[in-house]
């Protein structure tokens, strides 16, 4: 007589076959998920750089190159003033034919906290003395921890071998080189992506 169940060892490899596909299923779905999540951090620290850019270039093409802290540069932050239209003759220049400057900015990292929200060296701020912009709350840290402007040995923590600094500013030309770079993390455990931008941008005034 034929006997229609399974017998012990037919469970036990229907079981174990079972599992596997269970297991490569997982695997397959938490790598997907994985890639997913780098993906929108790549994307989310591309539109922060990006963000951050545009505000820079835009501030300082209106700067007065005069005013800038060339003496500083290279550096991490820079100090400006932009042309403005102080007595309302409808442009940047007085009835004596001189430029009409805001007060000095700053633009950099919020070290100091001014606008007390709590971030600190992975925000970036332009700040005019009476309101403080956030450009950016993902900052990359510098990596330049003995602050000598190379790269020692320990430094390199996204181990990439160049020297990254989060928010620099360098004179080029008549022009300021400007890198900004960004980073987020995709999972608790996942290391940072990052996103790194340069630009060179020449004051019109
Ligand atoms: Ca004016
Ligand atoms: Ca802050
Ligand atoms: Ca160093
Ligand atoms: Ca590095």
């Amino acid at each position: 007589m034929r006997n229609d169940g399974m017998t012990l060892l037919e469970v036990m490899v229907s079981i174990t076959v079972l599992t596997m596909v269970m297991a490569m299923l997982f695997l397959v779905s938490t790598s997907l998920s994985s890639a997913s999540a780098s993906q929108d951090a790549r994307t989310y620290t591309q539109d922060q750089a990006r963000n951050a850019m545009q505000v820079i270039a835009k501030e300082l093409r209106q700067a007065q190159s005069s005013s800038i802290n060339w003496a500083a540069l290279p550096g991490p932050a820079i100090t400006y003033r932009i042309a403005t239209d102080i007595d309302g003759n409808g442009t940047a220049v007085d009835s004596g034919g001189f430029l009409e400057v805001t007060p000095v900015r700053t633009l950099g990292r919020d070290t100091t906290d001014a606008n007390g929200d709590g971030r600190t060296t992975t925000q970036a701020v332009v700040n005019d003395g009476a309101r403080v912009r956030v450009l950016t709350n993902d900052l990359l840290q510098t990596e330049d921890t003995n602050n000598n402007g190379t790269l020692d040995g320990g430094e390199d923590s996204n181990a990439n071998r160049v020297l990254d600094r989060g928010i620099w500013f360098q004179a080029s030309g008549t022009g300021i080189q400007v890198l900004i770079q960004t980073q987020r993390r995709p999972g608790v455990r996942s290391a940072f992506v990052n996103t790194t931008l340069r630009e060179t941008v020449i004051p019109r005034n």
